[in-house]
């Protein structure tokens, strides 16, 4: 036989091999699990539930960026109503390019800017409204960060998004559902017509206007249809269908995550029946488990995305600069979402000159070389090779000589589906076998830290798999201990030892402990005294670190140096996003008032219940 055709026959018989494998029935993004399916045949079709192009192509980006940006730059705020003069957007410097740099340099694969913000300031020449950079004196009316952006991102490689937010507080159309439906998609259009090739497009699901406000009826069939048409290749996200919100702005995912769910996005219009029924939401902590596929009728492949700030708030505030996230802390986020089978995408929101802050730049760069240092040698002498496990297998990696690991990397292969339901795994040590680490879901990507170990060998055990697990790569690496891994930002600028609250019992809430609440029946105001009088320029109010019920949304704030004559602080009163993003807020009052009271008197809880509670309250003396 001929070398030629003994070729041609090892490459027949691998087709063969390929074609008759039972896995070859996959359902791309979404399969409906017929009624009368038993639960093994449910489980079998969740298992061949597989990614899009472009949810792959999302997927494996692993590291992307979001960058808040826009009117609440200049007004220090987070969220604004709309009524903000738009000169007074003025970046002195703004420079993409910089941007661009300094997140290509950290490893970020694409950037998401907020193209539009809840406050509906435009950062592009839009024709739909005069609020936008065309009124601004920035570039005399004539700048346009989109296309500054979306051109240095194809300049240097990088992936762009945009962040349209449905909800438009400026828009005299929000709330008459036809015509903002009609508004909302021409921007769409213009951003994905006129700046060339667009990624991701993000829409938050924030609409802050409460019992009363304004209720908008969005039309989103056509606003998809409307990215399909004009970006096929763009994923759509949180209201899109294609990238699930984690539920939480804190960088927390879940030990368990599965991509295969029967969540149903919020944009299809019978999503509020079918979660209802499963009596699933987007922070539910099962969104995938063999009993909720029991009980549903659709399944889609829906990954999470883990998006959470370097900063406290979403915005770039001066006064956050202190309280830029450590690297241990962003470490953790890494492990937390990456390593958690999502996609990671963290904000860092340029400042007032439109430049990424040196401080935020500095500790991107420091988590990438951190990220780049742990893979950077894989200890495992047979690692990275494809593995097809059934349940119960077993396979042993030899362990370079000598080496300390302390983290474990599994992979699946998601275009074969997400089928692992646990595993563990064993070191060798001084020839007996012990428990290292074990896990539940793997998915595209599954990190694990344990304590510095020698193993001369590991053994993984598939445990628990919905069919065939296709492992596409496995990697022992040993990770640089970081020491700092809190990340409990200070309260108050004045110390609270010599504090009381005229409430009774109200301590819990000035102990200087962060995770003792205190919680209280009704709307009740706390009154402070710190003992003698300060001169104040803002107070923090922290939310309780466990359940949020009593979580206060919109407050009055008082100061007063005697407790008879009491003055109302001139301030936002909405604690705007704290719903989502339950950390400390810092208000700034602008001035300073001369204080040995305070009082802080919520007005509405975050779902409308009439309970408070308070972490811990503090003053802020610095500006
Ligand atoms: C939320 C918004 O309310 C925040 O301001 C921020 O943009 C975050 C990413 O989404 O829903």
């Amino acid at each position: 036989m001929t070398l030629k055709l003994r070729i041609l026959l090892l490459i027949t018989a691998l087709n063969i091999g390929c074609s008759t494998t039972p896995d070859s029935k996959l359902y791309v993004q979404r399969a409906t699990l017929p009624e009368d399916a038993t639960i093994e045949q449910k489980i079998d079709i969740a298992s061949r539930v597989v990614p899009s192009k472009r949810q792959l192509a999302w997927q494996q980006m692993e590291f992307t960026a979001f960058l808040h940006f826009g009117i609440n730059t200049f007004t220090d705020n987070e969220w604004s109503d709309g009524t903000d003069s738009p000169t007074l957007f003025n970046p002195t410097e703004l420079d993409c390019e910089q941007w661009v740099r300094t997140l290509k340099d950290a490893g970020f694969k694409m950037a998401i800017l907020t193209a539009k913000h809840h406050d509906g300031f435009c950062l592009w020449q839009t024709a739909t409204t005069e609020y936008s950079v065309k009124s601004s004196p920035w570039r005399e009316g004539k700048g346009d960060v989109v296309r500054e952006l979306s051109e240095a991102c194809r300049k240097q490689g990088l992936k762009f998004g945009v962040y349209l937010s449905p909800w438009d507080r400026n828009a005299p159309s929000y709330g008459d559902s036809p015509a903002y439906n009609s508004l909302f998609i021409a921007q769409l259009s213009e951003l994905l017509t006129n700046y060339g090739r667009v990624d991701e497009v993000w829409f938050d699901g924030a609409c802050g206007e409460g019992k009363n406000g304004k209720r908008q009826e969005y039309d989103w069939e056509t606003i998809l249809n409307t990215i399909h048409t004009l970006q096929p290749d763009a994923v759509t996200a949180i209201m899109g269908d294609d990238i699930r919100w984690v539920g939480n702005e804190g960088g927390l995912g879940r030990a368990t995550e599965w991509s295969v769910t029967p969540f149903t996005p919020l944009s299809y219009s019978h999503s509020h029946d079918a979660n209802i029924e499963l009596d699933i939401e987007e922070m539910s902590k099962d969104l995938g488990s063999r009993a909720l596929i029991a009980r549903a009728k659709q399944l889609y492949w829906y990954p999470s995305e883990v998006d959470v700030s370097i900063r406290p708030g979403w915005f770039y505030h001066t006064w956050q600069d202190d309280k830029v996230r450590t690297l241990a802390n962003l470490v953790d986020i890494y492990f937390n979402s990456v390593g958690c089978n999502s996609v990671l995408l963290l904000n860092i929101p340029p400042d007032r000159r439109g430049l990424i802050h040196e401080i935020d730049a500095t500790r991107i760069k420091e988590l990438s070389s951190y990220i780049a240092q742990m893979y950077a040698k894989n200890y495992l002498r047979n690692g990275s090779q494809r593995w097809h496990s059934e349940e119960g297998e077993s396979r042993e990696f030899r362990v370079d000589k000598g080496a300390v690991v302390n983290t474990l990397l599994l992979a699946e292969d998601i275009t074969q589906g997400q089928r692992v339901e646990s595993f563990k795994v064993e070191a060798l040590i001084n020839g007996k076998w012990h428990h290292l680490t074990e896990g539940t879901t793997i998915g595209y990507k599954r990190l694990l830290r344990f304590s510095d170990s020698t193993p001369s060998k590991i053994r993984v055990t598939i445990t628990a798999t919905r069919a065939t697990a296709h492992i596409s790569e496995i990697g022992l690496y040993y990770a640089e201990p970081l020491l700092d891994h809190t990340h409990t930002p200070r309260i108050s600028d004045i110390a609270t030892d010599g504090w009381m609250t005229l409430n009774p019992d109200a301590k819990d809430a000035i102990d200087g402990d962060i995770t003792t609440t205190w919680r209280t029946e009704g709307l009740s105001a706390i009154t402070v005294d710190m003992g003698s009088e300060y001169e104040i320029s803002g107070f923090c109010y922290a939310p309780t670190s466990g359940e949020l019920s009593g979580t206060i949304y919109r407050y009055d704030f008082y100061i007063s140096t005697d407790n008879v004559t009491w003055q109302r602080c001139d301030v936002s009163g909405e604690f705007s996003n704290i719903k989502h993003n339950p950390t400390p807020y810092y208000v700034h009052f602008g001035t300073n008032y001369k204080a040995r009271y305070f009082k802080l008197e919520p007005l509405e809880e975050i779902e409308g219940r009439t309970l408070t509670t308070i972490g811990e309250i503090g003053v802020v003396t610095t500006k």
